[in-house]
């Protein structure tokens, strides 16, 4: 039994199947519990969970209303919700995309994929039925927990559906890398659809990493420490490694009937030894390469025809799908090849099952069996590999497993090959079958520890506390809607004196493709102009830009300007610029070079010559690229300066050098100790913008603009929701209208205009 564990609580469970196949026998109602792994695994949760769980029953279109009547009734009692699928959703929803596309396609054998695929419609019609059948759960507040690759799209259909749903999503297959994933027509939809959830779980942390680097890629989301910032959210991911019910395989095996059934495996065996296959009949699970390996192995060891037997059993598999005929013809064909010419008088090498066997029958072959061979090409896990392993309680046995197999990961003693070397995969057999007694132990004893550190139970729930941990950390900044703005304002206009500090780029103006074509709307220096006539109120501006620019721009509207992140200082008053701290002068020259030498180097980039620092600005290059210039830039200037005279800061693509000590939060520093006593808002985008931030006194207010990760409590979306909340404030402080924002581009804010 799982450990009870009240994380489970309120878990509503998404997957395409039911862990039950409904079907009318005999003119009765009949359901088939579904034995495999993620039924078990998933059965633990649900059992201790009040949530329900949704999935497709299986095909109920010959049923008649009075069945169907009774299979909603019986479910019901369950807590399991049927959603009904036509024929032809299945057939193009899943068969048609689902394993038709993504399974060849997430397993790398990208030839398997369909030339046209015109399937996709219904998928996306049938992930939104998943997503508007789970709605009331998200609504109540349970953790709504999707499966795999079927249902792709459902956590951000959700997520828009009910925004302040906890959604978790586990992929069971593998997550190509970026350079297979990009194949994909749909390949945003889909990062994006999973972008929807909380938590993006993978069996493999090189699976999770594939998934950030495809997000880095394509939609250029920021990642930090293996979490995605994405649209003021993050989406955390993480590998959770599934396993088995360790415990029941033991049992099963320790059973008298089990054992029965080994006996007779054995006296049959004689003196041969006994390789085992077992897997699903799918072509990504290895077997003609196996066979072909098998037939290597003999043709090197002739003699071994006499004293081996292979015994491989595949279960028919998704036989509606095209590909999988050929497939099985193929593997009867090479089945039939081999055995003709391998097969002695007294000896016939390959038994092959293609059937369903009990769990029995299947823990009996592995706990006879002196070798299982696991070599799929890809294969997101493979539990077969640790079936097997936790079913010999003899300690004895040798496990061949695929590199490809995310089990791979865990179980590094086994003998582990490359599938697509026949040679290597051949030599494997006969390195396994004259293995010595004391090894085989040492590596079974290990491969036996490790499959039962990790059980099925462990890992759901292990993903489950994620989840609510993942939850709790998106909690912390808040948001702000419309009336939390209004509240805000409210209360700032309370304050006797108040002072705004405002970065610029992103902040009051959207972010552009190069710093020289986010100029000012004439909006923004009306608003400007407007907030500044208010006596409580003193108006600045914090950038990172240069001195010129900013009094171009600024210098007529009444404002105090900051310029290169706080290094100089314009008064309305003085009308001069004066620098804030001393700083070193002569370096730029030689870093100006390796800036313009990186530059080349990357597509997009330019640099920025600011008066007293340099800018590579980098919005239009290959993120990944970029990443590696940034890390090598840091590195040389580091290198030449090596008395930290000068500083490397990241902002918003962009890698500013500048002298040591300059940053925004002297601005902070110098605003707090003219005008004591007056209440502090500073609002920024910009990594760099978290100096103010932290400079702010306990009273003051930090709003951070879009997702980056902030001290900020609290949180715009974007320059457009701030313009919002400065309307707002000019209103209330002026007692005039605002004026309006920019044409084209509607304030969330409060704003009646
Ligand atoms: P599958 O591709 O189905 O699962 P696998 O993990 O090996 O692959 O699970 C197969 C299950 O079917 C095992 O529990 C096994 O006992 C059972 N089975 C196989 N052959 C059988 C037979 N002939 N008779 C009876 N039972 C048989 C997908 C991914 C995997 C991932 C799992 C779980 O493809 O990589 O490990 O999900 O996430």
């Amino acid at each position: 039994m799982p450990e009870r564990s009240s994380a489970f609580a309120g878990v509503t469970i998404v997957s395409n199947r039911l862990p039950v196949t409904a079907a009318v026998r005999g003119g009765r109602l009949r359901l088939q519990r579904s034995a495999g792994g993620l039924a078990t695994g998933l059965g633990g949760v649900h059992e201790q969970s009040s949530g329900a769980w949704l999935g497709w029953p299986g095909d109920l279109s010959a049923m008649s209303e009075a069945h169907r009547a009774e299979l909603h009734d019986t479910l019901a009692t369950n807590r399991l919700v049927p959603i009904d699928l036509t024929r032809q959703e299945v057939e193009r929803y899943y068969e048609g995309f689902s394993n038709g596309v993504i399974w060849p396609l997430f397993h790398y054998l990208v030839e398997r994929t369909p030339l046209d695929a015109s399937t996709w419609s219904t998928y996306v019609a049938v992930n939104r039925r998943f997503a508007e059948a789970a709605r009331p759960a998200a609504r109540r507040g349970d953790l709504v927990w999707v499966q795999d690759y079927q249902l792709m799209l459902v956590p951000a259909m959700l997520r828009e559906m009910e925004p302040e749903a906890t959604i978790g999503f586990f992929l069971h297959i593998p997550f190509p890398s970026f350079d297979v994933f990009r194949l994909l027509p749909w390949r945003l939809a889909v990062l994006e659809g999973l972008l929807g959830a909380d938590l993006v779980g993978f069996h493999t942390s090189s699976y999770a990493r594939h998934f950030l680097t495809s997000l880095r890629h394509l939609l250029d989301v920021e990642v930090a420490d293996s979490d995605a910032l994405y649209h003021g959210r993050r989406v955390r991911t993480g590998a959770f490694p599934m396993g088995i019910d360790t415990a029941r395989f033991e049992t099963l095996a320790a059973s008298p009937e089990v054992q029965r059934r080994v006996d007779v495996i054995s006296a049959d065996l004689g003196t041969r030894q006994l390789l085992v296959g077992v897997d699903r009949l799918d072509y990504t699970k290895g077997i003609p390469r196996r066979l072909l390996a098998f037939e290597r192995f003999l043709a090197k060891h002739p003699k071994r025809r006499e004293t081996v037997r292979f015994i491989q059993v595949a279960v028919p598999s998704r036989d509606g799908v095209a590909e999988y005929g050929k497939f099985k013809r193929t593997v009867n064909e090479l089945v039939g090849r081999i055995n003709g010419t391998t097969s002695t008088m007294t000896n016939v090498p390959v038994h092959y099952l293609h059937r369903q066997v009990s769990e029995q029958e299947l823990v009996a072959l592995y706990a006879a069996a002196s070798v299982m061979v696991v070599t799929p090409l890809r294969d997101g896990m493979n539990l077969v590999a640790k079936e097997f392993v936790a079913s010999r309680l003899d300690e004895d046995g040798v496990l061949i497993l695929s590199e490809f197999a995310g089990a791979a990961d865990e179980l590094g003693d086994a003998l582990i090959v490359n599938p697509y070397d026949i040679d290597g995969v051949a030599d494997a057999i006969e390195q396994a079958l004259t293995m010595g007694a004391d090894e085989r132990r040492t590596r079974m004893q290990s491969l036996r520890r490790r499959v039962r550190a990790r059980t099925v139970h462990d890992w759901a729930r292990r993903f489950v506390e994620s989840l609510h941990a993942a939850r709790e950390r998106g909690r912390q900044s808040h948001v702000l809607d419309g009336p939390a703005v209004t509240a805000l304002v409210e209360e700032l206009a309370e304050a006797p004196r108040l002072v705004l500090l405002l970065d610029y780029d992103g902040t009051l103006v959207p972010i552009e493709a190069t710093p020289d074509l986010a100029t000012p709307d004439p909006s923004l220096g009306d608003l400007l102009r407007a907030l500044a006539a208010s006596p409580r109120l003193s108006l600045h501006i914090v950038s990172g830009r240069g001195r010129d620019v900013l009094e171009t721009w600024f210098g007529g509207t009444g404002l105090t300007l900051w310029a290169e992140h706080g290094l100089w200082r314009w008064g309305p008053d003085t009308k001069t610029w004066r620098a804030n701290i001393e700083h070193p002068r002569g370096w730029k020259p030689d870093i100006a070079e390796l800036l313009h030498a990186a530059a080349e180097r990357t597509a997009g980039a330019v640099v920025e010559d600011k008066g007293d620092s340099l800018a590579w600005h980098y919005r239009l290059s290959d993120p990944l690229q970029a990443d590696t210039e940034v890390h090598r830039l840091r590195r040389e200037v580091a290198e030449q300066h090596p008395d930290g005279d000068l500083e490397t800061i990241l902002g918003s693509k962009v890698l500013e050098v500048r002298p040591h000590g300059v940053h925004k939060g002297l601005a902070v520093t110098a605003v707090v100790h003219e005008w004591p006593g007056a209440r502090l808002v500073a609002i920024g985008d910009d990594r760099t913008d978290e100096d103010m931030f932290a400079a702010l006194p306990p009273d003051g207010v930090a709003v951070c603009v879009g997702n980056r990760p902030s001290a900020a409590r609290l949180r715009l979306a974007s320059h457009r929701d701030v313009r919002g909340l400065l309307e707002a404030l000019a209103r209330r402080l002026t007692g005039q209208p605002a004026p309006a924002t920019r044409d084209g581009e509607p304030s969330s804010g409060p704003n009646p205009h």
